[in-house]
């Protein structure tokens, strides 16, 4: 686990050995060295501490590609995504009124404790009301115990104000990352965290107008979201936690992204292709995933953006038995090692309510699909695992978001929770946990 060790430590410890080996000679000289080296050794650590800083304890990720495909190694292991995404919204809160608060912060029964992260609870009967055998038992135990191993995060907050201003001050990202709670989440429960920047999606990093959109031919911008990148790797890249990064978040869809990578995909890949080789030189212990909209634009990333190490595909179709053709034509066009973010696109929705059969049996099928097509299994094994889109409910997708409504177009985006939020009351507390929870809690176990 122990890797890139830090220089100040490295120069305490160099300094304290070297006194210490000379330490029987008497002579005055080696003595005032001695005395110095030892001054600069306490310096020294105190300055670490004052800094909170710890020994660097970041695992090595790496890809690999053998004979029988691609594989995620993580310290010389295969690992499998099993994945899930996680962005909780209380009831109400609308990430595009700039209400939708950070998770990772949020205390609303005021005990010092992050609410949904150790506080949550599962209504087994859904009378909606916490009852004596419903104990908090926290999101994270839950995500655990049906096994996942891995959380994607989409953005990250900065304690920089010139970073936050590239975020139009959104109050998601306006604040300090509460790096403890992530240390302790992956200590108590295993699990890893996929840390991203959107690379200008939704306008977030670039410091363009919501109005105009993201504009990947502006170098201004490209500089704002250069930085906002480096913010992000330079602040997490010696956390035990991290997985590896992930980039943008289907940028080449101008329709769900408001970036113009769609009508500028040269340029968009060519920046893709230099802001990965800058995570390399910060961090070159942790791969860089670039998230895309389905498999358009691929070709361009095959010809200007090769410092790409994983593509991460979301993907909102689904075919009998899984995600069809997908994995080849991936293979054709960009040969790296793929995770999907996938979802149930057009969940049936029965009197009101998900049909969670139908739901879990979806979700078991794209899982199967996805292992079927892993390294030493179906060729071309370019799949690495794939996160379920997503953890809760969010009511903000479609209309108002004190109440959870319906599509107009059949996509039903308010239910695509593994838990429901009940009948909004006891957001962000109560869970009801669907069907599709315990389905990945029996294909997850091995
Ligand atoms: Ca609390
Ligand atoms: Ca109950
Ligand atoms: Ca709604």
């Amino acid at each position: 686990m122990k890797v890139t060790p830090n220089p100040l430590t490295n120069c305490s410890i160099l300094i304290l050995i070297f006194s210490l080996n000379r330490r029987e000679k008497q002579n005055w000289c080696w003595s005032l060295f001695n005395g110095i080296g030892i001054i600069c050794s306490v310096i020294f650590g105190v300055i670490l501490l004052l800094n909170g800083a710890s020994p660097v304890d970041a695992a090595v990720v790496k890809v690999e590609k053998t004979d029988i495909g691609w594989q995620l190694l993580v310290d010389g292991q295969p690992f499998i995504i099993k994945g899930v995404c996680y962005t909780p919204v209380k009831v109400g809160e609308d990430p595009e009124d700039l209400t939708m608060r950070d998770w990772m912060i949020v205390d609303d029964n005021n005990d010092g404790i992050i609410d949904s992260a150790y506080q949550s609870w599962v209504d087994y009967d859904r009378n909606n009301k916490k009852d004596s055998d419903e104990p908090a038992v926290g999101d994270f135990k839950l995500i655990k115990d049906m096994g996942a191993n891995t959380i994607r995060l989409y953005h990250h907050s900065s304690s920089n104000p010139k970073i936050q201003s590239l975020s139009r001050n959104n109050p998601l990202f306006d604040h300090a990352p509460n790096k403890k709670l992530l240390r302790d989440l992956h200590q108590k429960y295993g699990l890893w965290f996929a840390m991203g920047d959107f690379l200008g999606a939704h306008t977030i990093g670039s410091g363009a107008t919501w109005e105009k959109g993201t504009d990947y031919t502006d170098p201004v911008q490209r500089k704002n979201m250069m930085r906002s990148v480096e913010d992000l790797i330079n602040t997490f890249k010696d956390e035990p936690y991290v997985l590896f990064w992930t980039i943008g978040n289907e940028n080449n869809r101008a329709d769900m992204s408001r970036t113009n990578a769609q009508f500028h995909p040269e340029e968009y890949a060519k920046f893709v292709n230099e802001v990965a080789k800058r995570i390399h030189e910060l961090d070159p212990n942790h791969p860089v995933a670039l998230i895309n909209g389905e498999t358009t634009m691929l070709d361009m990333y095959r010809r200007y953006a090769p410092a790409v190490d994983i593509i991460g595909i979301n993907t909102y179709f689904y075919f009998p038995g899984g995600f069809g053709s997908l994995w080849r034509d991936i293979d054709k066009l960009y040969d790296k090692p793929v995770f999907v973010e996938y979802k149930n696109a057009h969940p049936t929705i029965q009197g009101g309510s998900l049909d969670e059969i139908i739901d879990y049996r979806l979700h078991v099928e794209s899982w199967r699909d996805i292992i079927r097509h892993t390294a030493g299994k179906s060729q071309p094994g370019n799949a690495i695992g794939g996160f379920k889109f997503q953890w809760l409910d969010t009511w903000w997708t479609d209309w108002d978001p004190a109440f959870q409504n319906l599509a107009k177009d059949g996509w039903h985006g308010e239910y695509h929770g593994i838990a429901s939020q009940g009948d909004g009351h006891n957001s962000l507390f109560i869970r009801q946990l669907r069907h599709v929870y315990y389905a990945y809690q029996e294909i997850w176990k091995d």
